[in-house]
């Protein structure tokens, strides 16, 4: 993935509440090809493994919770200058504080449970395609 490449995944509660479609929608919408895409289910070990870099965060132990609680969808998404456009398309972590019209604005109900995820740079964006998909999937 050379800057043009980001991944995301919907999170439990977005899938149950079958806003799948909606979102998707609004991303192709916004001009990202879907590249990669399936539905599974992490267990707490591997959602904990996806937000290491959280670990010694208050909030971890909620998040590998709810990061495993139910399916997700993972993405592989393309268009120019995706990470940033990707970014600002899901709107910020918190939804109170996200703009208007952007998917975690429409979709989050909390902080914790916000909906959608988004690479924060090229380098997380690989590595965390290729925690979900292989070689072969990210073609
Ligand atoms: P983002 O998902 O916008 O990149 P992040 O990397 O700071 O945000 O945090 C990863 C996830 O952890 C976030 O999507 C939801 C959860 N999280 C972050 N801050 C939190 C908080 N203060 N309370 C509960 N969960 C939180
Ligand atoms: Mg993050």
């Amino acid at each position: 993935m050379t800057g043009n490449r980001t991944f995301t995944m919907i999170k439990p509660r977005a899938v149950a509440e079958n806003h799948t479609g909606a979102i998707i929608q609004i991303i192709e919408d916004a001009g990202f090809k879907v590249i990669s895409l399936k539905k599974t289910q992490l267990s707490s070990a591997l959602a904990g493994k996806f937000y290491e870099v959280h670990k010694d965060r208050p909030f971890y132990e909620e998040l590998c919770g709810f990061m495993s609680s139910g399916p997700i969808v993972p993405m592989i998404l393309e268009k120019e200058n995706a990470v940033a456009d990707f970014r600002t398309l899901i709107g910020a972590t918190d939804p109170a504080k996200a703009d208007e019209g952007t998917i975690r604005k429409l979709f989050a109900t909390s902080v914790g449970e916000n909906a959608i995820h988004g690479s924060d740079s090229d380098e997380n964006a690989q590595i965390e395609a290729a925690f979900f998909f292989s070689e072969f999937e990210r073609f």
